[in-house]
């Protein structure tokens, strides 16, 4: 049913003048996906300033039954941000509540609202000498609400973790407008069940989160930043047991790319370019970091390299040798996604298993997808140091893009049906939003979904949270 045109100005009045957009052209980028897999419609976009603005939408829109679909940066993978077509639900984006409200460098910690984007809370970390961990393509527009709300993963998880782990505590409007002032500062609180991790990754099904108390860290002093040739994926998992050892654990970044991910960012990207004189087939960008100014990391990291490159695990290897150059190898990583949606349609895979079991995993994977299409253009590619590979495909060159995709659905379950057989995810770091909600009926096992049901009707029992999301 279309929302009221009486309850409509109740909401334009919680947020004031300043608070809302309602003309289409203004609420346009709201309704479509990052990727453009949906199309949505909504009447109005509140841009509440607080808490308690969040609390009061939520509060009559629970008493109304509308829908609320909460939105960050709108970087999702899946859909879950934009709201649904019939025009019935309202989009709350929390842009304008980007304050960092404390900063605490001996505890390791800050506090920071849910609109901030990411960088900003990098830098605020980094103006007192401290790291925030968190670090992905997206980082210059996706917000820490979304992040938090995705549980999103990136390029230093295999050294820092998720989103999930850098949490020590939240501030969460409930859906029927309750605020939970979990911001807890402490890294020890043993006292009953661990409610942040219930919103963590919810992607705002169970509420809205406002503020998060984030954990920090000792900021890299000294950082070295290779790119390798390497023989094969194999190769790779032996050169990042061998870094992890050598360094004591300060890999923080270990990248996988396959020789098609660079042509496709040489191709499509301007100011790219190989690192190489000649083309390999696979290759690795890794990063090692320390606090301390003595670690002879570049000693360790050279000395490895040589003796691997003897061995003939890695085929070359350049250390970025400056700032520029460094920047240049982390812009043929980065660049990947931008790479393959410019070169035309793709299906996209974002998976996990173990990390020894992926040289393997790769091998039977690539052999199931040439089998089901010949000519289609296979892209394993990411975050190998922590098992989670976004396993892409291309339209075959000069095939037909709608016939490409027409056979997604196929192509994805013979995928997942594989990811399980190896215990892995079908969805490692990108959620499930719209877009995989029959993936998790499918794969998640049966009492997880039953609690998840039980979760979600306590919390939200008129359904009014991002409906037609995850569940
Ligand atoms: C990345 O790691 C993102 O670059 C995007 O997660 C993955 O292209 C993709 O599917
Ligand atoms: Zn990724």
């Amino acid at each position: 049913m279309a929302i009221r045109a009486s309850i409509l100005d109740e909401l334009r009045r919680i947020v004031g003048p300043a608070g809302y957009l309602d003309q289409p052209s203004d609420i346009e980028p709201y309704t479509i996906d990052h990727r453009r897999l949906y199309r949505g419609a909504t009447p109005l976009v509140l841009r509440p300033q607080s808490t308690e603005e969040v609390s009061r939408i939520l509060r009559l829109c629970n008493e109304e039954r509308i829908g609320v679909v909460p939105i960050g940066g709108n970087t999702s993978y899946c859909g879950g941000a934009t709201p649904s077509a019939d025009g019935n639900q309202i989009v709350v984006s929390l842009a304008r509540m980007r304050r960092i409200r404390s900063i605490d460098p001996d505890n390791f910690t800050l506090i920071a609202e849910a609109g901030c984007v990411l960088q900003e809370v990098q830098e605020a970390a980094a103006a007192v000498d401290r790291l925030f961990p968190l670090s992905l393509g997206s980082e210059g527009s996706c917000q820490l609400g979304g992040n938090l709300s995705t549980n999103a993963g990136g390029t230093a998880v295999l050294r820092y973790g998720m989103m999930r782990d850098l949490v020590l505590g939240l501030e969460v409007v409930l859906p029927d407008g309750r605020i939970w002032d979990g911001l807890s500062q402490l890294r020890k609180d043993n006292t009953g069940y661990d409610l942040r991790n219930l919103f963590i990754g919810a992607e705002g099904t169970l509420g809205i989160i406002t503020a998060a108390s984030c954990k920090l860290f000792s900021r890299p002093r000294e950082l070295i930043t290779a790119f390798a040739a390497v023989a094969d994926p194999s190769a790779a998992v032996t050169l990042l047991s061998r870094l992890r050892a050598a360094t004591g654990d300060a890999v923080s970044t270990f990248e996988l790319i396959p020789r098609f991910g660079l042509d496709l960012v040489i191709r499509h990207v301007p100011g790219t370019s190989d690192p190489f004189d000649e083309a390999h087939s696979w290759y690795v960008l890794t990063e090692v970091s320390s606090a301390r100014t003595d670690s002879e990391l570049r000693e360790i990291i050279e000395r490895e390299l040589f003796a691997a490159i003897e061995n003939g695990t890695v085929r070359d290897a350049v250390i970025a040798q400056n700032e520029a150059q460094r920047e240049a190898f982390w812009r043929l990583r980065e660049s990947i996604p931008e790479g393959q949606r410019l070169e035309g349609a793709s299906i996209k895979h974002d998976i996990s298993v173990p990390t020894s079991a992926l040289p393997r995993f790769i091998e039977e994977a690539s052999a199931m997808l040439n089998s089901l299409v010949p000519d289609a253009r296979i892209l394993p590619y990411g975050h190998l140091g922590d098992g989670n590979l976004h396993f892409n495909l291309s339209v075959p060159v000069g095939g037909d893009a709608a016939q490409f995709m027409a056979r997604a659905g196929q192509i994805h379950s013979a995928m997942y049906d594989l990811v399980a057989r190896y215990g892995g995810s079908f969805s490692a770091e990108h959620g499930i939003g719209q877009l995989k909600r029959t993936e998790l009926a499918r794969y998640k096992h049966p009492v997880a979904l039953e609690v998840m049901r039980a979760i979600k009707q306590t919390l939200d029992p008129n359904g009014i949270m991002n409906p037609g999301k995850v569940l």
